[in-house]
């Protein structure tokens, strides 16, 4: 049964599809597509011709370039890489979250045989397009980078997207502001929309597009001939779909157009004829040096205040959330998330990193949250001292993530291979102010050590600054020990140098460190807190907290005591804050916790 195979049809009826292809070049194409849309091993093994993947591509492409060879004038063949049938975010079974059918690395290892026989068979641009999961996009964008370095050929990549509902949603929920942002991270050449519902539709979708496409990635729109009806006809006239298509170019939202499904030659005729004389393309600009961080999940967050990253999905951190972890009680534990959102976080660190099996449960996690789709609009922050768990966590998540974090504590080796694989994922990251030699906990080391690690990350990993968030650590105060008692001030001013030095750069730290010493008094706790960030100012851009502690409206009294413990103001600042403390019983009937300091580190 190969009914619905076409892509079979370049190697059984090669005369047909180059007559196709020769007819759209005649027409005015200026790109035209190779055969090759399900030419994967994933969509293949459904009709049992996995084995004859490698041949389908490479005659496809052969066919495209003998076609524009026959027409004789320009046009780019542009390997064309659909979505398969399979989705790598959602769930085969609705009943089992944690369940997939095939997983990232079997995507990429499909894919990257797809784009290296393209390539190898001398494709001029990669289209992935029709994506509707931008996961299983993110794994083509992932093999396209392996396929570049195996094949020594690199090629622009276009990457388009098809809407599955009118509210401008991919069908694995994202919304299309987000899906842009995780892909831009990718730095493609284009990126767009095709095939839904026809060209009037995709009218109130091209203006996110354009505002939300950053300034040297194109823009490209190529949508059906309407939506089929019952027999499968397209209804959008060449005339119309001229029309609608050279006003959005006039609209200046478009670099790119054309069509997809049920689109004819002399569709491509009208719309060729319409648009090739428009001169108010949109204007392409070379990239910014920093661009926004643009950290999203299936939606977007406001980047413009203090981004608040919550802390409670952490089995270091939480007693409790370790013991939901440990009994799988995926529910509740998807709760701790939720109500940290509700409080105003609008990240998610997830923490996974003192159970068995941490890589297992970070995927385990991160499948579940990906069914709820109130928690998954929210970025993840994906927060492990082991390389392992980060790398099950980039594959999972669909929208561009956080990781957290990195450092330069084993080498400069082991720091960039990590860098490298976590930008390959497009995925931001937090560095950390360790060193070989360990720790930093002076303002010098803390600024030396990472701006040694900015540099390596610009210079030789290929970030841009906008992909990193530095994070100098936030030490405890109030010990006791002299060398502790300007940690906060140590911090901020450190986060205040290189904002200085690297302007705009995002800085964040663990809140809850700074008021270990205090444990079992939320009050003091949530004085301190409320003090240091008011005192990190504009310099501390994200933090790590619990939402529920951080600008509290304390007791002047502690407020003021509090402030001068955080900004290390007198000899007796910890003596006057403890005396006060004596003398004002924790509210409520807060216990002092038992637990020692190293567990929630
Ligand atoms: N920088 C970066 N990442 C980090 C940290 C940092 N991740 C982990 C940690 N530090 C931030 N997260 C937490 C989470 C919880 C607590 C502190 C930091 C915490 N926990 C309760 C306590 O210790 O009182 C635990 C109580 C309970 O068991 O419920 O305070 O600095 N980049």
């Amino acid at each position: 049964a190969l009914k619905g195979n076409h892509d079979v049809l370049a190697l059984t009826c090669p005369d047909v599809i180059c007559d196709i292809h020769c007819e759209y070049i005649r027409a005015g194409s200026d790109i035209i597509e190779t055969n090759t849309f399900g030419a994967n091993q994933i969509t293949q093994e459904e009709y049992g011709l996995a084995g004859d993947v490698i041949a389908m591509n490479e005659a496809a492409v052969r066919l495209a370039k003998k076609a524009v060879q026959i027409v004789g004038r320009p046009c780019l063949v542009a390997g064309s890489i659909g979505p398969t049938n399979t989705s790598l975010s959602i769930a085969s079974d609705v009943d089992h979250p944690e369940l997939r059918k095939l997983g990232f690395d079997e995507f990429v290892a499909a894919y990257e045989q797809q784009i290296r026989t393209l390539l190898d068979a001398g494709i001029d641009l990669i289209l992935i397009e029709t994506a509707f999961d931008v996961l299983n996009a993110k794994a083509a964008l992932y093999a396209a980078q392996s396929a570049f370095q195996a094949t020594g050929t690199v090629v622009p990549i276009m990457v388009s997207a098809s809407l599955a509902d009118q509210a401008g949603r991919l069908l694995c929920g994202q919304e299309l502001e987000a899906f842009v942002q995780t892909i831009a991270a990718f730095h493609p050449a284009v990126i767009g929309l095709n095939c839904g519902f026809g060209v009037l539709d995709m009218e109130r979708f091209l203006p996110v597009l354009a505002k939300s496409v950053p300034d040297d990635i194109a823009i490209s729109c190529y949508p059906n001939a309407g939506l089929p009806d019952s027999a499968g006809a397209y209804h959008d006239s060449p005339e119309y779909m001229a029309q609608k298509l050279a006003e959005f170019v006039q609209n200046g939202w478009l670099n790119i157009v054309g069509g997809c499904c049920g689109t004819t030659p002399e569709h491509i005729r009208a719309i060729a004829g319409k648009v090739r004389d428009i001169d108010h393309i949109r204007p392409l600009k070379s990239a910014k040096t920093l661009d926004k961080l643009d950290l999203c999940g299936l939606g977007t967050i406001d980047e413009t205040g203090r981004m608040v990253i919550a802390e409670r999905a952490n089995v270091t951190g939480s007693r409790r959330f370790k013991r939901l972890i440990e009994q799988k009680k995926w529910d509740e534990a998807l709760d701790v998330t939720r109500s940290q959102m509700k409080q105003g976080a609008q990240l998610i660190d997830i923490c996974m990193d003192s159970v068995e099996d941490a890589p297992l449960c970070m995927r385990e996690f991160l499948r579940r949250m990906n069914a709820e789709p109130w928690i998954s609009r929210y970025p993840v922050v994906l927060d492990s001292s082991d390389f392992e768990v980060i790398r099950v966590g980039l594959r999972e998540c669909q929208g561009r993530c956080l990781v957290n974090s990195i450092s330069l504590k084993n080498g400069e080796d082991e720091f960039l291979q990590h860098a490298r694989e976590i930008h390959a994922l497009g995925a931001a990251v937090v560095i950390m102010a360790f060193d070989e030699k360990g720790q930093a906990s002076t303002t010098e080391r803390r600024v030396s050590i990472l701006s040694r690690a900015i540099r390596l990350l610009l210079e030789r990993a290929n970030f841009r600054l906008s992909d990193i968030v530095v994070d100098p650590n936030i030490l405890a105060i109030g010990t006791g020990l002299e060398e502790h008692a300007n940690q906060a001030v140590s911090f901020i001013e450190t986060c205040r140098l290189l904002r200085e030095r690297f302007p705009g750069i995002h800085t964040s730290g663990g809140l809850s460190n700074l008021s270990f010493s205090f444990r079992g008094r939320d009050d003091v706790r949530a004085a301190i807190h409320t003090a240091f960030l008011r005192q990190a100012g504009s310099d501390l851009t994200m933090v790590i907290a619990n939402p529920a502690t951080m600008s509290v409206q304390s007791d002047p009294e502690l407020a003021r005591l509090a402030d001068n413990l955080v900004a290390c103001r007198g000899d007796d600042a910890l003596e006057n804050l403890l005396e006060w403390m004596k003398t004002h019983a924790p509210e409520g009937d807060a216990k002092p916790v038992q637990n020692d300091r190293s567990d929630a580190l």
